[in-house]
């Protein structure tokens, strides 16, 4: 096995192992008959190719180590998708409650956006996973954002990879004006919050009802 394999398996582990439990905090809501903050999860570990990027825009060694590790804190990254901005406050305080998780570092990227126009909340945890070789605590990287969130920011990611991040006068004018569009979806959303929840009930009942367990 490489020394990079050796290196990221127990960040494939904890993203595996989030996932599975975060979406299971989703499912939990549901079967309490209450309606969850978390709309759907995501999880990556970093590829090799962005790990390279980062480790020369940071000055660090591209090499597996601590220092690498302790440095790009993104290397196991999980991804939160909420339905309301509100959500998201929720969610946070739910893994804040987490034995699992010690949260070391949040950043509120929605009270403080970026220059981008970028959105979201970010909480950097330890998170302890089991090897054979005993346990080994890793960083995790949460990103909390809502749906408009992440449309913009996927697009916003997929644009800096064909541009690598000089954009256009043009495109990053339209980023922005996509940005303050994203922003109004979810107020507008967060206005009429009740009725769409009212709705989604009412539809997730007449599922039950076709298809009882
Ligand atoms: P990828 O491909 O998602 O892994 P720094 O950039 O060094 O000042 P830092 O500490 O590295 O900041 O992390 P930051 O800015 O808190 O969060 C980094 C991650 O947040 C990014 O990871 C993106 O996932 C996301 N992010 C931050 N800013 C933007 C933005 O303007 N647009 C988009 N689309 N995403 C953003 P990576 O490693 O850059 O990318």
């Amino acid at each position: 096995m490489g020394q990079w394999e050796r290196f990221l398996e127990p960040y494939k582990q904890a993203v595996d192992e989030l996932k599975v439990k975060l979406r299971g905090m989703r499912s939990q809501f549901t079967t309490e008959g209450m309606t969850s903050p978390i709309e759907f999860v995501t999880g990556r570990v970093k590829p090799l190719a962005s790990i390279y990027d980062k480790s020369v825009e940071k000055g660090i060694p591209f090499e597996p180590s601590d220092e690498l590790a302790r440095v790009l804190q993104d290397i196991a990254g999980i991804r939160i998708m909420c339905q309301f901005v509100d959500d998201i406050a929720t969610v946070v305080n739910l893994i804040r409650q987490r034995d699992d998780l010690k949260i070391i570092e949040e950043k509120d990227y929605i009270t403080n956006k970026k220059p981008s126009g970028y959105r979201s909340y970010h909480m950097i945890a330890e998170y302890p996973v089991e090897t054979v070789k005993g346990k080994k605590t890793v960083l995790v990287e949460i990103q909390i954002r809502t749906l408009a969130m992440n449309f913009w920011a996927s697009i916003e990611h997929s644009l800096n990879y064909k541009y690598k991040g000089d954009f256009p006068e043009e495109i990053k004018l339209r980023l922005k004006r996509a940005a303050e569009a994203a922003f109004q979806l979810d107020e507008e959303m967060s206005s009429i919050r009740h009725e769409i929840q009212e709705a989604q009930a009412f539809f997730s009942e007449i599922k039950e009802a076709q298809n009882p367990k």
